[in-house]
């Protein structure tokens, strides 16, 4: 899954591709390198963030998911607001890649439902203004896993097929260094729920951390690193900005897995 942000503000490639037209381009792009899903994305996650207004962010993506779908590719619309949602599956999008898991807007498990699209259900603590603030948890995997469980059943019982349904531990939201470790470390207990995982460790700010303080242009080794060995221990898409090196790596890294 290749990352097409048009946004302003995303943390590590935020005001590169505000333009419609160098988004599109970008997207062709990671297309040509090897993502088989092109994950647009118009509102900005990043600790802190402040939301967008509806309005803004239709106008930031419908452009680019419409022109990415038409020249035949797999488009995931990355939002947590319902109409944005609608609108993207209308211009061709077949995913809705929703980082709250239907928290903020229950009414898109309808819509997906209606639609006949998939989904991304992403653990989140809270919100992404507060997330990254003091988050504490128990047994962290134990409890993304339960959330996780709990989402869904909540988007079965709404009507969408579970065949339809990928799950996401959420690294780095509202997760300390230790915590995505641990998920990373413990992943095949997600992987066991039964539903095909997707891991985003793409330039997060852990991978700088523990590499001794790397800027997040240079994050790819530990971005690389944590793709092969959540292959390894069974997730099955891998959310990334730098698409032709992780899928270089993930290609060498899957011949040597035991079929
Ligand atoms: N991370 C970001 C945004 N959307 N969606 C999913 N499913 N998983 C993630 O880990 C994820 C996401 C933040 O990264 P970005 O700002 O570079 O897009």
């Amino acid at each position: 899954m290749g990352v097409v942000n048009v946004t302003p503000d995303s943390f590590s490639d935020g005001g590169l591709f505000l333009d419609p037209a160098v988004a599109i381009d970008h997207g062709l792009q990671l297309a040509g390198e090897g993502a088989g899903i092109l994950d647009v994305g118009g509102e900005s996650t990043r600790p802190g963030a402040d939301p967008v207004a509806e309005d803004e962010e239709l106008r930031r993506v419908l452009p680019v998911v419409e022109a990415l779908a038409a020249a035949g590719h797999s488009v995931s619309i990355d939002t947590t607001k319902v109409e944005v949602a609608r609108s993207a599956l209308a211009a061709g999008a077949t995913l809705v890649n929703d980082v709250s898991a239907f928290r903020f807007a229950p009414d898109m498990a309808g819509l997906v439902a209606d639609e006949g699209a998939g989904c991304c259900l992403m653990h989140m603590l809270g919100e992404p203004r507060t997330m990254q603030a003091d988050p504490r948890y128990e047994d962290v995997v134990g409890e993304v896993k339960a959330f996780l469980e709990e989402r869904l059943d909540f988007a079965t019982g709404e009507g969408v097929p579970e065949e339809r349904i990928w799950l996401d531990p959420g690294i780095g939201f509202g997760k300390t260094v230790e915590h995505n470790l641990e998920l990373l470390r413990r992943l095949g207990e997600i992987v066991a729920i039964g539903r095909p995982v997707v891991v985003g460790t793409s330039r997060k700010s852990f991978l700088g951390k523990l590499a001794g303080g790397r800027a997040e242009d240079q994050r790819l080794p530990g971005t690389i690193a944590t793709n092969v060995l959540a292959l390894e221990r069974g997730a099955s898409v891998f959310r990334v900005h730098d698409v032709a090196p992780v899928a270089d790596a993930l290609k060498v890294a899957a011949a040597t897995v035991a079929p």
